[in-house]
């Protein structure tokens, strides 16, 4: 629904070029600094005028940004939600203003979906459920308990929401497997060191990490090591996103299976943009393609991985 696109001759030159506002969540992973590249690059590729905000993981701050879009009449803006909830208000301002957004890698938990023309980003339940899948098939003869810690994304985030929900959806259902422990690390590698030393003292039994991302999972390898535990063997260990270091660890062993999350959305975030700004109608969703990676596809597949 919603008018045509903004009046883009008051915005932009008047080759009729595009000019759009992002709101990147900040460069606490891999993930984000290539997912930022992604972006950055698909932009100039289309020759559409990039205005880039990076908002240290504060929603605050995204909203500022996505405020100062509107003053300087951009024609698209587009961003990633670091939290799923609060972003109403300005989004109504956004459409008030007649400037079109786009939703790319997070989602939002507005009931308005007219606030927004499309969200393009992957589907974190389905990578939740592929990482409890994997736990199935690992520990499917056998009825030991086993023990599993989780290391969740940013609190409120819709991937650590959904990757949570997912995985327990498969998993659930089995009496054996009990999540022990489980607490944000934000996304990061400190974070996820610092909480995995604190699951690691609490509980000397631990089977399993499942972290929501490479880089809480890289940190908490650096905490499992310093415990004298040997990781991918003594715990073993669940990731998301397949980010270099993330599939370097996974090949040398030390990860046992991470599920992909791709941050390479700049192409398409592109293409949706201009048929956005043209008035023309989009996908209400559009769900990236991402596999899975074992031991020794990450070998064979490190070489030509773009991030
Ligand atoms: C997922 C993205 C997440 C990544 C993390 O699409 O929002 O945020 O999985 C990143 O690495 O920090």
């Amino acid at each position: 629904g919603g008018g045509g696109g903004a009046d883009t001759s008051a915005s932009s030159g008047g080759d009729g070029s595009i000019t759009m506002g992002f709101s990147q969540v900040g460069a606490e992973s891999g993930w984000r600094t290539a997912n930022t590249k992604s972006v950055q690059e698909s932009a100039k590729t289309a020759g559409i005028t990039l205005k880039f905000s990076d908002a240290q993981q504060k929603q605050e701050n995204q909203i500022k940004a996505i405020r100062s879009y509107i003053q300087q009449k951009v024609d698209v803006i587009a961003f990633s939600p670091v939290v799923e909830s609060g972003w109403d208000t300005v989004l109504k301002e956004a459409q008030n203003a007649k400037i079109p957004v786009i939703l790319t890698d997070r989602a939002v938990d507005s009931k308005d979906t007219s606030l927004y023309k499309t969200f393009l980003g992957s589907d974190f339940v389905e990578e939740g459920r592929k990482a409890g899948t994997w736990l199935l098939e690992e520990y499917k003869s056998g009825t030991d308990p086993v023990n599993i810690v989780e290391l969740q994304g940013t609190t409120g985030s819709a991937p650590a929401n959904d990757r949570k929900a997912g995985f327990q959806e498969v998993i659930g259902g089995e009496a054996k497997f009990k999540v022990i422990a489980s607490q944000t690390g934000d996304f990061t590698r400190a974070k996820g060191k610092e909480v995995m030393e604190a699951f690691l003292k609490a509980h000397p039994d631990i089977d399993v990490l499942y972290a929501h991302n490479d880089d809480m999972g890289l940190g908490a390898i650096e905490a499992i090591e310093g415990a004298g535990k040997v990781p991918g063997k003594d715990i073993k260990i669940i990731t998301v996103d397949a980010v270099k270091d993330g599939m370097q660890a996974l090949a040398d062993g030390k990860i046992n299976y991470i599920v992909e999350c791709s941050p390479l959305l700049g192409p398409q975030l592109m293409d949706l943009a201009k048929k956005v700004v043209k008035g023309e109608s989009v996908p209400a969703r559009v769900v990236t393609e991402e596999t899975t990676f074992t031991q020794e596809q990450a070998k064979a597949a490190l070489p030509q991985r773009q991030y």
